[in-house]
């Protein structure tokens, strides 16, 4: 097997305790999706929408990688092929576990962007509306982050990595949100072995080869076990 390629969602880091979407409790059901995570939402009420992502991006800071980031930080290491991790969170914590290559499909809470001219710089903790761009100076500074409606990052090479996928890992994600849940079909669609890592089947569950029950904290260790020994 050459090519591995991992997709992440919030259930990976749930047991750093950063919180879920959809679960009780969860971000959605403590903020409307429609007010904090579209471009109307931050257009309506951009102080609300940039404090939820400080608060978020606060809580990632005193959030630790746990023992499934690491797992996957092994894996990349030591597989003798590629591996190839997307997540559609927007935490550090795979980076603070050691991957090396991590694609942030929805983007960052590292990461600042202007809505005027695209310029990307590293954001500060604490964002406020207004904030003025440093390329262009123009008042338009915005969480780097993909909201409902905008087009998700790097789109093609993802599906060029799809295409070439021995193997494709899913892990913590409930298979709600496009087009990340299409990336099983699209894997399996060029012949690839597919795996799903959660503590119950996803939305997309019936469209994996296998299914790893259990907190990832457990399952992923002997999983890269499993596979570094194959
Ligand atoms: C786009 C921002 C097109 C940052 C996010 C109708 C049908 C189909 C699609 C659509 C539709 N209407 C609209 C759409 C498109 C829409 C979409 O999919 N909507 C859904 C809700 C229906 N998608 C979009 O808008 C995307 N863009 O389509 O653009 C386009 C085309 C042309 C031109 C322009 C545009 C953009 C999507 C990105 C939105 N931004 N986040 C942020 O605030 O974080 S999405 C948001 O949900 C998060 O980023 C997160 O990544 C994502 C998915 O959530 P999950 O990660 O899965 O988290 P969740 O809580 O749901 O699940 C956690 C799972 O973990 C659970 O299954 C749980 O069991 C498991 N778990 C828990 N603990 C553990 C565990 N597993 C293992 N171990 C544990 N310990």
């Amino acid at each position: 097997m050459k090519k591995i390629v991992i997709l992440t969602g919030a259930g990976i880091s749930a047991e750093s305790g950063l919180g879920t979407f959809r679960a009780e409790g969860g971000l959605w059901a403590q903020h409307r999706i429609e007010d904090v995570a579209t471009p109307e939402g931050f257009a309506r009420n951009p102080k609300l929408v940039v404090d939820f992502y400080n608060a978020r991006r606060a809580q990632a800071a005193e959030a630790a990688p746990n023992a499934g980031h690491l797992a996957l930080a092994k894996l990349e290491a030591e597989f003798a092929g590629d591996v190839v991790l997307i997540t559609q969170n927007v935490d550090d914590l795979h980076e603070r576990a050691g991957m090396a290559r991590v694609m942030h499909m929805h983007g960052a809470l590292s990461g600042a962007l202007c809505a005027a001219c695209d310029h990307r710089w590293p954001a500060p903790m604490v964002m406020a509306p207004g904030d003025p761009c440093p390329s262009c100076e123009k008042p338009t500074a915005r969480p780097d982050i993909v909201w409902f409606g905008e087009m998700p990052y790097d789109m093609d090479e993802i599906f060029d990595h799809l295409a070439g996928a021995d193997l494709f890992a899913s892990i913590g994600t409930s298979g709600n949100v496009y087009p990340a849940a299409g990336f099983v079909a699209e894997a399996r669609r060029h012949g690839a072995q597919t795996v799903e890592f959660n503590l119950e089947p996803s939305q997309v569950g019936s469209q994996f080869d296998d299914l790893r029950i259990g907190p990832a904290t457990q399952t992923l260790p002997i999983w890269v076990d499993e596979i570094l020994a194959g």
